[in-house]
């Protein structure tokens, strides 16, 4: 019993041996099968791997430049604001040993220019009150200004601008929302997309009238030379700073001509104070507010602009000199003010 069990199973083994070497094929195929698979998951396994290194270093590097853009941004803004006090401090410098300001003055002729290890500062200063005030039209509880509206729609007829801007300009910072003459309030913003209301008080920056009815690209391109919004309803203009459209609004008697030649001559020989000007002999018949002229600036404006590697910043400070001559930065910001 046993010899058979033994013999069929030595019959078996043999006749599968034999049957091997008989047909070679059936002993090589399983092998070469489990290698391919084998190889299918090695590669599939480089593959993955290959797409997670990548994505990995790909984070890493955006989490690189995403870190040395905010250094580089915060650098550039701690550039501007030490810019920003270099020129503050100029400006102070200035009034302690001069009453006046003009076209001739260090503040005014002389940038800021800093080159940097990683890039540079380049910074001016801008009088703020050869200008007009666009926040002059309406007094401090917000109710128009007869004067300077009429001010303001000589400047528009010299500049050859729609008059109807002046009162859309009297809507925007006067306190009511009652529309006047051509003017628009609320409802007229409200129903352009998106919808916004009109400010019904003080214009923060120039930049403030693109919102308003009327004034288009073409219009501010022409405007925005001659206007500023300071934080006050009045300010002198200084005539060492006026431009000639703005010299023409203070009369209408002031034609192209004369305003031209007064500029011209504030450039040469600046005005040392308020009587030379009003007593020119080109003024000579022509009654001009008296309280409107001076010959010193207490607002100006420092542009800044600002390289830190690829980084480039663009900062803007409006100082007000108080009376104690102590400058102050009253607005900033980043771009336009
Ligand atoms: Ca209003």
């Amino acid at each position: 019993m046993l010899f058979c069990l033994f013999s069929s199973c030595r019959n078996i083994l043999l006749s599968h041996r034999c049957s091997s070497l008989v047909n070679p094929s059936l002993a090589v195929k399983a092998p070469r099968r489990q290698r391919g698979v084998a190889m299918v998951i090695a590669l599939f396994t480089v593959a993955m791997a290959t797409v997670i290194a990548t994505a990995i270093l790909s984070q890493s590097y955006l989490q690189m430049r995403r870190t040395s853009n905010l250094f580089n941004s915060e650098q550039a803004l701690q550039y501007a604001i030490s810019g920003e006090r270099f020129m503050a401090a100029a400006l102070q410098l200035h009034r302690e040993n001069k009453e006046t300001d003009d076209k001739l003055d260090l503040w005014y002729t002389a940038p800021l220019i800093a080159p940097l290890a990683n890039g540079g500062i380049a910074a001016n200063l801008l009088d703020q009150q050869g200008c007009f005030n666009v926040n002059s039209v309406v007094d401090t509880a917000g109710q128009p200004r007869g004067k300077r509206i009429e001010q303001y729609r000589r400047l528009l007829t010299v500049l050859s601008l729609p008059l109807e801007l002046a009162d859309v300009l009297r809507d925007w910072v006067d306190a009511d929302d009652l529309p006047e003459g051509n003017g628009a309030e609320e409802d007229t913003y409200l129903s352009r997309t998106p919808a916004y209301r009109a400010a019904n008080g003080p214009i923060e920056s120039p930049s403030e009238l693109q919102l308003m009815a009327g004034y288009t690209p073409e219009v501010l391109e022409i405007l925005m030379p001659h206007v500023c919004a300071l934080p006050v309803r009045q300010a002198k203009l200084n005539i060492n700073f006026v431009t000639a459209p703005v010299l023409q609004s203070l009369s209408d008697k002031i034609d192209s001509s004369i305003a031209e030649e007064l500029v011209s001559q504030a450039e040469e020989i600046p005005f040392a104070e308020d009587e030379a000007f009003l007593s020119h002999q080109l003024l000579e018949g022509i009654e001009l507010e008296t309280d409107q002229i001076g010959v010193i600036t207490d607002f100006y404006k420092a542009e800044a602009k600002v390289d830190v590697g690829e980084l480039q910043l663009r900062f803007v400070s409006l100082f007000q000199r108080g009376a104690d001559g102590k400058v102050r930065v009253v607005a900033r910001a980043r771009g336009a003010l």
